[in-house]
């Protein structure tokens, strides 16, 4: 194990800015659930990139943000951890946005103080000509210190690889944190949580998709045949109104939502699934310390 490298990476940004994407992008799989709105992942996420001589494991984080519910609090609690635990930090910005108010108060807010190593990776350069690139390169030098800047983009793989050898050239010298089998350490209940979540914000506007958090209640094997797996979800939502809504005419939106899901995490588990999603009214489940832990959302204390 000699001239092994490994440690943490945070993956840090404001939302939207395609944090998940990357993730997924560099571990090859779907490990962390996206979408077009912001404010979509609501934990930290692990993924695992064994490559030669060195494993990388990166921590997608929640977009940060401003918020007073106990919800936006944990959510940014959570990212902020995984910043102060890495040992090198990976901040996001858009290239067809460029730096905005709320990237640049990242960077005074919560990476300036640390000093770790920092790559800035510019994502999104296929929505923005090429000649743009160089100049927002400059911009981001006058920024802060980067200890490396890389254009990137996440949804259309370029430029990964020189990304990941990258960050390889900054992790410490340690034996490896994981065995090699395994990517991620999500437990199967909160993956299944978090792809039913997905075609809940893919499908519904607003403020819904945020009103709607998901507890997976079972998942159970098939007596029989061990290749179905029985899923039982509650999405809670905060209003009665949102209930209606989520459900949708003659439980439309809820059929198209749970189809969407099965489909998806049929191919994912490579199982047949069936899924029973039950939609339930808690309002101020935001609040809620004992649900928000519950629901994986609280990580800190
Ligand atoms: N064109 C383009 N779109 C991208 C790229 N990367 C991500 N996106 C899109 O940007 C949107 C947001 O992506 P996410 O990965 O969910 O962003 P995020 O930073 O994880 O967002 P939060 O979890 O809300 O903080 C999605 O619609 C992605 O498809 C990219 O390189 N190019
Ligand atoms: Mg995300």
């Amino acid at each position: 194990m000699e001239n092994f490298r490994a440690g943490f990476v945070a993956i840090v940004g404001r939302s939207n800015v395609g944090k998940s994407t990357l993730l997924n992008s560099i571990i090859g799989t779907k490990i962390s659930i996206v979408s077009p709105k912001p404010q979509t992942t609501r934990i930290r996420i692990l993924g695992v990139k064994h490559i030669k001589d060195a494993q990388i494991v990166f921590l997608d984080t929640p977009g940060i943000q401003r918020g007073k519910d106990l919800l936006t609090k944990s959510v940014v609690e959570s990212a902020v951890a995984s910043i102060e635990d890495a040992d090198i930090v990976m901040m996001l910005i858009e290239a067809d946005s460029g730096w905005t108010n709320e990237d640049r108060q990242i960077v005074q807010n919560y990476i300036a103080k640390l000093k770790k190593p920092t790559i800035l990776v510019i994502n999104k350069i296929d929505k923005i000509q090429r000649d743009l690139v160089l100049p927002l390169i400059d911009e981001s030098t006058k920024i802060y210190s980067f200890d490396e800047i890389v254009p990137i983009s996440a949804l259309k793989n370029i430029n990964i690889d020189e990304l990941i050898n990258t960050v390889k050239r900054y992790l410490p010298e340690s034996p490896p944190l994981f065995p090699e089998d395994q990517t991620t350490d999500i437990p199967l209940k909160l993956y299944i949580g978090e792809i039913i979540r997905e075609k809940v914000f893919f499908n519904t506007h607003e403020e819904i998709p945020y009103s709607v958090a998901v507890e997976v209640e079972s998942v159970r094997e098939g007596d029989i045949n061990k290749d179905i797996l029985f899923i039982d979800a509650n999405l809670y939502v905060e209003k009665e109104n949102h209930k209606g809504i989520i459900i949708g005419k003659k439980g439309s939106m809820l059929k198209k939502v749970g189809a969407q899901a099965r489909q998806e995490l049929e191919l994912l588990l490579n199982k047949r699934i069936v899924l029973n999603l039950h939609v339930k009214v808690k309002e101020r489940w935001k609040e809620d310390l004992k649900l928000l832990r519950l629901l994986g959302y609280n990580q800190i204390s």
